[in-house]
């Protein structure tokens, strides 16, 4: 018999080849719906919305990666599945090509504006895939001679052992349809090696051809203007340079990240176009030189999302250029009735925001830049949108492309169907950074120290209890303005024992954090962050 695994093995070395030739195809016309990703993609719009919920709060920032993971492993098994049946008839693998094409066909159509050529890498793949197969197949089996009689005696099973006396390596006998065919390990060993080399040449060269490289030189190559407005300088006070505590400026690669997208969108600055439509006077489009050519403003805002866990990682504070999305709004002229800006993604994600916050003076941006470079490709490259005090996903629209002027009850975003609230205002929190939960420390004087954010309204105050004791004022450092966290730390006398930290902040309103707690869906979670460490 042919063992499974050769099956197996030549199923892997055909999915391997089937999707390396995908690649290669997608990059020469010039595409971005891989095949995996399109399935990857689909299974999440399909997916119920607990499922995904699941997801984000089972894997947080590595969903995608779980994901894409999780329909490898997929595609793998149903791949040496098919090799095992190709083994046996080579029309059962071919068939088993079929519905795989016919799957990643169907999961690319359904992709925002699919075209018939986003079908092509598929296609082609999967053809690839059927002459690796045959191929493979006619290596693994090659027909012997005398086909169709029945097995010489000397390779029956009962006697096609190794035994000390017959331990040559013979060929193993099976039935390929009416064929007699023989096992070679070797050849399809052999074979095997060249379709992974053929088919990771073929994804390497895919890659280098694709979009990234041109979009990546593109964002290595843009200038930016200095602002027309620059920040506030940041008071040397900002940063209590405290071990431990989260930096006041956080670092573009220490920047948490959130959005659907499976692979980062590529969006080329030189095609990239804004369009502002809708409920306005006179409709505008943008390039990415006529944006750069505006007067720009820099804002220190903080940004976090929606599903961030009291005292969780989904928050970080940057420096952003950019225009300002109101002076904008104005000149296409806004129409009354107009309370919503719906914002869509390269990608097809979509944002909805309260037109009023945008109009109100604050530093709601159209963001070319994040800590004085070009945003990252992964945080919106060549344009995000910023909003200080709306939560992400109501507010900071990644690669966004297209603005519609709207009304909040007659579109909806893409998280409102899924179980999150249409409209997303930041809620006033406090996170202890030092020290880390469930900490062992030495008994004596220590620091306690943390963030706390109540955007565009400014944190006034933090307190800190200890075993649910009084509570007491931590000193806070300075900000620039009420779009930043702050940072605050307080003295502790600790002794031996297990103890509670809980910390909360009051807004320059003079609202208290709740105590309430509530999870992050629908619309932002609330309570007092609180650790419990060791003494001794
Ligand atoms: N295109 C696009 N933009 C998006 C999202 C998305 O899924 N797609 N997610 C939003 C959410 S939920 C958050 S919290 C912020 C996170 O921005 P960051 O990844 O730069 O930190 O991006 C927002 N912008
Ligand atoms: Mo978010």
């Amino acid at each position: 018999m042919v063992p499974a695994w050769a099956g197996a093995l030549a199923g892997l070395v055909t999915g391997g080849a089937a999707l390396g030739v995908a690649q290669l195809v997608a990059a020469l016309t010039g595409q971005e719906t891989f095949p995996v990703v399109a399935v990857g993609d689909a299974a999440v719009d399909l997916s119920p919305a607990p499922v995904k919920e699941f997801a984000i709060s089972a894997f947080g920032e590595n969903d995608k990666t779980v994901l894409v993971g999780g329909v490898l492993v997929v595609l793998a098994g149903i791949a040496a599945v098919i090799g095992v049946l190709a083994l046996r008839r080579l029309a059962y693998g071919f068939a088993g090509l079929v519905l795989f094409a016919a799957v990643g066909v169907l999961a690319v159509l359904t992709r925002p504006d699919a075209g018939l050529l986003d079908v092509l890498p598929t296609l082609v793949g999967v053809a690839a895939g059927a002459w690796t197969l045959s191929w493979l197949v006619r290596r693994a089996a090659p027909a012997v001679p005398g086909a169709g009689t029945p097995a010489p005696a000397a390779l029956t099973p009962e006697n096609d052992v190794l035994t000390p006396e017959n331990d040559v390596e013979r060929p193993a006998v099976m039935r390929a349809g009416d064929d007699l065919r023989a096992f070679d390990r070797r050849r399809l060993l052999t074979g095997a090696a060249g379709g992974v080399v053929v088919a990771g040449a073929a994804a390497v060269l895919g890659r280098q051809l694709g979009g990234r490289q041109a979009v990546d030189a593109a964002r290595v190559g843009v200038a930016l203007p200095r602002p027309a407005t620059p920040a506030k300088p940041i008071p040397a006070g900002a940063d209590l340079h405290i071990n431990g505590l989260s930096s006041f400026i956080t670092k573009n690669r220490d920047f948490y990240r959130v959005d659907t997208a499976l692979i980062v969108p590529q969006v080329n600055p030189n095609d990239w176009k804004l369009r502002i439509h809708g409920l306005v006077d006179r409709p505008v489009e943008l390039t990415y030189q006529e944006l750069l050519g505006r007067p720009l403003t820099e804002a220190d805002v903080t940004l976090t999302c929606v599903s961030n866990e009291v005292g969780g990682e989904y928050v970080g504070n940057a420096r952003w250029l950019g225009v300002r999305m109101a002076d904008v709004l104005r000149e296409a002229g806004l129409q009354s009735g107009a309370d919503m800006l719906l914002s869509t993604s390269a990608d097809g994600f979509t944002c909805g925001t309260p037109v009023d916050v945008i109009m109100d003076g604050r530093d709601a941006l159209f963001a070319v830049a994040m800590n004085g470079e070009a945003l990252p490709l992964e945080h919106g490259f060549p344009v995000r949108q910023v909003v200080p005090g709306l939560y992400g996903y109501v507010s900071a629209t990644k690669w966004v492309v297209d603005l519609k002027v709207t009304r909040f009850d007659q579109d909806e975003a893409y998280w409102t169907p899924r179980g999150w609230a249409a409209k997303g205002p930041i809620k006033t929190q406090s996170r202890i950074d030092v020290p880390r939960q469930g900490a062992s420390l030495k008994a004596g004087r220590t620091t306690i120290a943390g963030v706390a954010w109540a955007q565009h309204t400014g944190v006034d105050a933090v307190e800190v209890r200890v075993d649910r004791g009084e509570w007491r004022q931590a000193k806070l450092a300075e900000v620039p303005g009420p779009d930043t966290w702050r940072q605050w730390s307080i003295d502790w006398d600790a002794a031996a024992g297990s103890h509670t930290i809980e910390v909360r902040a009051t807004d320059a309103a003079g609202r208290t954090q709740t105590d309430q707690q509530a999870p992050p869906a629908p619309d932002g979670a609330t309570g007092w962050h609180t650790i419990t460490v060791q003494v001794g």
